[in-house]
């Protein structure tokens, strides 16, 4: 039998997600949306590519969570994303309410589901709908890291004029100004980063712009597009995380997830390397940090920590 994803929300990333998942023939889809007409209309039109197109997966579209039951995997984007000016953290409020309304939803409908959380500010909002879904940890991660080392691996090879599929890197921590590049863990054509900037081959000025715009790299679009963020490469990056979890690929991704103790971070959710199967999160590797990526994630969970504290202010129903 076919697998079910179900997304809620079908916006700007809710709809292209749909498209690459029956492009990729990975499973049925369900597009959510409390503006049901956008729901369906865009999984008509999807639907409607399938003779062009030759895939063979159901596409539907619903304002109700019925339709969503006994979902294998769910990835939320339901929210507001930032006009330019705005931090992620500007759409806690709004988003915090939301996905209060779709942890309601979803815990009722599809229990076992893996849940992947797309919508802002990112480790918040996916700790905030594990503690009100009350879904088990390793089956609510969210996602982030994956297009944040995307974005970084893709500006280093235009640089240094190399394949991306040849450059190994991942951004950690929280998905926010304060990310973290791990240069200790960035390889290039198989060689250390460091070891290019010691031979001259990238300047240490070039490097630390490109860690710059890695962190500003969702701002820069949302400035280009004036109306609405980045879609394309976050859609990319959740049909990863499902396929993971849905093909039991067990790949090492970066994703964000529910620290306990890993890191040294207790009872938080952030970015780090993990082992996404069919079990959901099986493993949280933990990479060796040097004294300076150390200071960098420790910096970064403290921002993500207050803006938690800022959502229990928000709602105490979160302590
Ligand atoms: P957008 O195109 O506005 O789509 C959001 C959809 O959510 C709209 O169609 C709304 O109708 C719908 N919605 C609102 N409330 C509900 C609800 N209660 N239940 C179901 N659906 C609802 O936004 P988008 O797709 O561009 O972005 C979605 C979210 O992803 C935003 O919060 C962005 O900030 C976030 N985002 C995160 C990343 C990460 O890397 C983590 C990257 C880009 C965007």
């Amino acid at each position: 039998m076919k697998k079910k994803i179900t997304l809620i929300g079908a916006g700007q990333i809710g709809g292209t997600l749909a498209h690459l998942i029956a492009l990729k023939g990975l499973a049925d889809v369900v597009l959510f949306d409390v503006a049901a007409g956008i729901a369906k209309g865009k999984a008509l039109d999807i639907a409607q590519s399938s003779p062009v197109s030759g895939f063979n997966v159901n596409l539907t579209g619903t304002d109700n969570y019925e339709d969503t039951k006994n979902s294998d995997v769910i990835i939320i984007t339901a929210g507001v994303p930032r006009k330019p000016g705005m931090t992620r953290d500007d759409l806690l409020g709004i988003n915090l309410k939301i996905i209060k309304q779709v942890a309601e939803g979803i815990k009722k409908t599809s229990p076992n589901a893996f849940v992947i959380c797309i919508t802002n500010p990112l480790d918040v909002i996916v700790m905030a709908l594990q503690k009100y879904s009350g879904l088990p940890k390793n089956k609510v991660v969210g996602m982030a890291g994956i297009l944040d080392s995307s974005r970084f691996i893709y500006f280093l090879s235009e640089e240094l004029r190399v394949p991306v599929q040849k450059i190994k890197s991942f951004v950690l921590g929280g998905h926010g100004d304060s990310m973290v590049a791990m240069l200790g863990s960035t390889e290039i054509e198989g060689k250390k980063i460091m070891d290019l900037v010691r031979e001259g081959k990238l300047t240490q000025e070039k490097l630390d712009k490109i860690v710059d715009r890695t962190k500003k790299g969702g701002a820069e679009i949302v400035k280009y597009l004036e109306k609405g963020s980045a879609f394309y490469a976050p859609a990319a990056s959740g049909v990863e995380m499902a396929e993971c979890y849905l093909s039991d690929l067990k790949k090492k991704i970066p994703c964000a997830v529910h620290l306990n103790g890993e890191y040294g971070t207790q009872n938080i959710y952030a970015g780090v390397p993990v082992i996404i199967g069919s079990k959901g999160v099986e493993k949280i590797v933990e990479l060796e940090l040097s004294k300076e990526e150390r200071k960098n994630f420790d910096n970064s969970i403290k921002a993500v920590k207050e803006l938690f504290d800022a959502a229990k202010k928000i709602d105490p129903e979160l302590v």
